[in-house]
Parts: structure tokens; sequence; C-alpha cells
């Protein structure tokens, strides 16, 4: 039966080969029922940067979005607007049950201090704390637009 095992574990091989690229860059996430869907970022330049994603808090209490870190920028706010009409603000609540957008017209993350080019196809890793919930990290994707 050796015969027959050994193209059976070369395909398995081959198959966590395929799929170990797709485990390294996964860019959504979960944390203690809190769901974070597709995170991405638009290329740029300078020295800010936007991050998006959808964020769904799936428990039956209400929790904070306090704080984001990523090593490329030097700090992390929530922003809403843009140019000199933004506001920021320190958090965010997410109420049980419904989804929210970090998009562009709404609350979403500003980079400040970005130390490198973002372009498209880079992948940063980002991590976002909740209270309750804890710490949870992201690979940011450097896209146009929202992949999928
Ligand atoms: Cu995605």
């Amino acid at each position: 039966m050796t015969s027959l095992r050994r193209p059976l574990i070369a395909l398995l091989v081959l198959l966590a080969g395929a799929f170990a690229p797709l485990a390294a860059f996964a860019h959504s996430a979960e944390v203690e029922g809190i769901k974070i869907g597709h995170a991405w970022a638009p290329p740029t330049s300078g020295e800010n940067a936007a991050v998006y994603m959808p964020i769904v808090n799936d428990r039956s209490d209400a929790v904070t979005l306090v704080s984001a870190t990523t090593p490329v920028a030097e700090s992390v706010v929530l922003r809403k607007g843009t140019g000199d009409d933004a506001q920021v603000y320190d958090a965010l609540k997410l109420s049980p049950g419904q989804p929210v957008s970090l998009a562009e017209w709404a609350v979403h993350l500003w980079l400040q201090g970005i130390d490198r080019e973002l372009q498209a196809g880079d992948r940063f890793p980002l991590t976002l704390t909740f209270e309750p919930g804890g710490a949870v990290e992201l690979e940011i994707i450097v896209e146009d637009s929202p992949g999928h």
C-alpha cells in the first residue's frame, strides 16, 4: 500500500503549501464575538492613511474600540470627515448586533506619521483593542478599492 500512500502524502503536502499563504495573509478576524471583515487601506505616499473595515459586535453587551496600533505609524486615531472638517475620537462604541462600517463616509481609522509609502499589494499589521473583548491583530491590505 505504500505506493498508494506516497502520492496521497505528496498531495496533502501540496495542499498544505497552497493554503499556507492564505492563512498567513488573513485580514479578517474575530475576538470574543467581535467580528472584523475585509480590512483595507487605500495606497498613499503621504504621512497619513485611512483604514477601512466592517465590524459587527455579535455579543449581547456593548463593546468599545479603545485603541488601535500599528508598527507602520506613530499613532492611530478614529476620524470622521476629511481635511479641516475632520473630527477625531478616542473610542468607538459598538452596540450588540449592529454592524458598523469603518468607511470613508463614516468613522474610520486614521494613521498618523506613517514611515513608508503604502503601495497597492502591500500588507501591514494593525492591532485593535476592545473593552471588553481584548486585542486582535489584523493584516491590512493596501488596495485601490476593497477586494471583496
Ligand atoms: Cu477580505
